[in-house]
């Protein structure tokens, strides 16, 4: 564990680091039982989703965006605007990962932050908050926790987000994860939120969820965190700043990708890195 790293500056080092109880598990169980019927006509699909509207509509976006959570966000990036936000389920009993599942076993690099990564600032940042129970053969989260421009090596070192409902964390989306494959029985649902500097380009905020979340809330500086039109500004939020110390996660595994899907995955990081310096560059 390392002592006195703020959020931020683990975001850039580690790249990860744990947020359980910043939602208490009681509201977390009230945010399923408003959520089961929701997703009950879509278990029969291999991903589904509750967006960003609905957890509006059913009060979650307001419990999970209270002042502290908003203040924590402007802490590490004092103007974000969402990218994500929504829950999601992925199908039990799975040899796979339900995402990139033919390439590198799922290890991956979120491919819209390559262009914007740096890695002096984290500018693409996820939250996950699990909504089932996720232990080892549930389609665990999994995080390299080093720069993504060393690229992936065989038996490398990494976090696993496993635990009660309620476990999170938050995580930057240039660094390389995966889902494991969820060989159990149940879905796996997870509360997904990530968010970025407004001035960045962002394909997603203009979609109708996003829309209508806006014109559902009432509360402007809830409003603010979906609001299309910040898109290439640099205004802050009106949140007061807060700079929180973060608690790493320990690295409990090791991938299990072969030398060869290593020897590849670190070209790839070539490759990225070298792309990434020119398009700075252009
Ligand atoms: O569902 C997961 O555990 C990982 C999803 C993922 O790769 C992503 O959000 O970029």
């Amino acid at each position: 564990m390392t002592q006195g790293r703020t959020l931020r500056q683990a975001l850039v080092q580690e790249g990860i680091a744990d947020l359980t109880g910043l939602w208490p598990v009681a509201q977390v169980e009230a945010w399923n039982q408003r959520i089961d019927p929701l997703f009950a006509a879509t278990e029969d699909q291999a991903r589904s989703y509750v967006g960003a509207d609905q957890l509006v509509e059913t009060g979650i976006f307001q419990d999970v965006f209270s002042e502290p959570v908003r203040r924590l966000i402007a802490g590490i990036e004092p103007s974000a605007l969402l990218y994500h936000c929504h829950c999601y389920e992925i199908a039990a009993a799975q040899h796979k990962p339900h995402i990139h599942q033919n390439w590198l076993h799922g290890w991956h690099r979120d491919r819209e932050t390559l262009r914007g990564f740096s890695p002096a600032a984290p500018k693409f940042v996820s939250i996950f908050i699990l909504l089932s129970p996720v232990g080892d053969d549930d389609g665990p989260f999994e995080f390299t926790p080093r720069s993504p421009h060393q690229g992936l090596r065989s038996g490398d070192q990494i976090v696993r987000l496993v635990g009660p409902v309620g476990t999170a964390a938050i995580w930057n989306r240039s660094y390389y994860h995966r889902a494991a494959p969820n060989r159990g029985p149940r879905r796996r649902r997870i509360l997904k939120i990530s968010f970025q500097p407004a001035e960045l380009a962002n394909d997603r905020i203009g979609l109708d969820e996003f829309r209508a979340a806006r014109s559902r809330l009432d509360d402007p500086r809830l409003q603010a965190l979906v609001d299309q039109r910040r898109v290439g500004t640099t205004d802050p939020l009106a949140e007061e700043r807060q700079a929180v110390t973060a608690r790493i996660p320990p690295c409990t595994h090791r991938n299990d990708l072969t030398g060869a899907a290593s020897a590849y995955g670190r070209l790839q990081a070539v490759g990225h890195k070298l792309l990434s310096s020119a398009l700075a560059g252009s």
